[in-house]
């Protein structure tokens, strides 16, 4: 009996500021990206100017602005249904507030969509990838301030209105539960003059937006009523340190740190734990009339959610944060990728299965991928066995949790084309099945190589996931 469902939305996931490049051409405004350096701490060590003498990644990322015709002529030849990108913000609304979109970006992303329909691949886009316009942060330090809702809905109206026809997966933003992490990253908001304790300040602009995703909601209903508007979260999974019933609570404490993103967004309503983090904050938060009702009308379709890897959680220990879900401290169960990750494919299996029992809604995992160092050998080749195991793996977690019961729609690796790294901005974390001829420092031709792990994919698409022998 087949393991993945007929209509299985086979492909891979990218972030416009991960691969564009082309961060300023034909009218795009700066992005928070694009003040965010090569390094381990790129989301907290920001500057809101560029300066001339330093390397910025995203500037020229892969040039996916440019290549992306040849880019997706290969994602075809490995049979992808679908493909995850992101709508840079700052290239339809450089500033944000702009009353009508840059002619140029909205053209481009036109026909971006229309080379992926030339092959039968349908777009799966995000809303919001860690690109907020720049301007928005240093005018309103970004969702902090109301106005971001009306800004960000004008955004929505326009990619609805311009795309609904070509797009019929959406997500609003993505790892939204970052914000209370990663805030400048995941929301474009500089915490830098915030004092040290900032989070309680954050739940205000969390409030902007879960309105504005309500709003988003509301208005792909009004638009274009057959398409799919997800939301997307960082759910990489956390397990209780010991069983001592206080590691078990307050592990369920930290998960509760994510998942007040999908209760919110999936179920329309406050949960009971959040008024009290709010009043244990001191905090009240500033609503207008009709804010809970919205959000209580508009809940969306379905959950994306990325899933990288587990970690452990003991009382004590500190919050750590990382682009691929980072909590506690490591669990020594688990072997490390060649990076330094955990590896959980059973971890996968038991996500699934906590989050469709909580929300009964279809999950779709827009990211997993495995970022590594590749080696190229003398002849040119790339045998990345590592990264085909890990997907192998994870797909038969994937398969197991269908078995289980969960309603999977799809399933998009994370990085199907080396790209930069979220977390680093490196190039070096390679997630690719298709190698990029580019360093940290942006040397390089740019040049696509085939890694033994295109071939693998493209067979593991073409057997609808029946055939994962490596
Ligand atoms: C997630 C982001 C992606 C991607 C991924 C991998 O947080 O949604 O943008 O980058 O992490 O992380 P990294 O690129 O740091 O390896």
């Amino acid at each position: 009996m087949a393991r993945f469902p007929e209509n299985f939305l086979w492909g891979g996931a990218v972030a416009a500021n991960q691969c564009e490049g082309a961060y300023l051409e034909d009218g795009k405004g700066l992005d928070c990206s694009d003040v965010t350096l090569c390094g381990p701490t790129r989301y907290i060590d920001y500057e809101l100017e560029i300066d001339p003498n330093k390397f910025y990644p995203s500037h020229e990322a892969i040039d996916f602005y440019h290549t992306y015709k040849d880019d997706i002529k290969l994602f075809a030849e490995m049979g992808f249904k679908v493909f995850r990108t992101s709508i840079n913000w700052s290239r339809l609304y450089p500033t944000g507030e702009e009353t009508e979109p840059n002619p140029a970006g909205v053209r481009f992303y036109h026909d971006l969509f229309d080379e992926l329909h030339k092959y039968g691949i349908e777009p799966l886009v995000t809303k919001s990838h860690y690109e907020s316009p720049l301007a928005l942060t240093k005018k309103y330090n970004a969702w902090m301030d109301r106005r971001l809702v009306e800004y960000f809905e004008r955004f929505a109206r326009t990619c609805f209105t311009e795309y609904g026809s070509k797009v019929k997966y959406w997500l609003t933003f993505n790892e939204i539960n970052n914000i209370m992490k990663a805030p400048f990253l995941a929301a474009g908001i500089d915490t830098r003059n915030m004092g040290d304790n900032w989070e309680p300040q954050i739940y205000q602009a969390m409030h902007h937006i879960f309105v504005a995703n309500a709003k988003t909601v509301q208005l792909a209903r009004e638009i274009m009523p057959d398409n799919q508007i997800g939301i997307m979260l960082s759910l990489s999974n956390v397990y209780p340190g010991t069983c001592k019933p206080e590691d078990v609570f307050a592990t369920m404490g930290v998960r509760r740190r994510s998942l007040l993103f999908s209760d919110v967004m999936l179920r329309g309503s406050y949960p009971g734990y959040f008024w009290k983090m709010l009043r244990e904050a001191g905090v009240t938060l500033d609503m207008k009339p009709g804010d809970l009702e919205l959000i209580r009308k508009y809940t969306n379709d379905y959950l994306g959610f990325s899933y990288y890897r587990t970690n452990a959680f003991s009382v004590g220990d500190p919050m750590v944060f990382s682009t691929g879900g980072g909590f506690g401290h490591d669990n020594p169960y688990l072997k490390v990728s060649s990076w330094g990750w955990a590896i959980d494919p059973l971890g996968l299996r038991y996500t699934c299965n906590e989050l469709w029992d909580r929300y009964q809604k279809p999950l779709f995992i827009v990211e997993n991928g495995l970022g590594m160092v590749d080696t190229i050998e003398e002849d040119g080749s790339i045998h990345d066995v590592e990264r085909m195991e890990y997907l192998r793996d994870h797909l038969e977690a994937v398969a197991d949790a269908i078995d289980d019961g969960c309603q999977v729609m799809g399933y998009t690796w994370w990085g199907p084309i080396d790209i930069v790294s979220a977390g680093t901005g490196e190039m070096k974390k390679r997630y690719g099945f298709i190698y990029v001829d580019r360093d940290n420092e942006g040397n390089g031709t740019g040049e696509r190589r085939k890694k033994d792990s295109f071939e693998y994919y493209k067979k593991v698409i073409a057997t609808n996931g029946e055939d994962l022998e490596i």
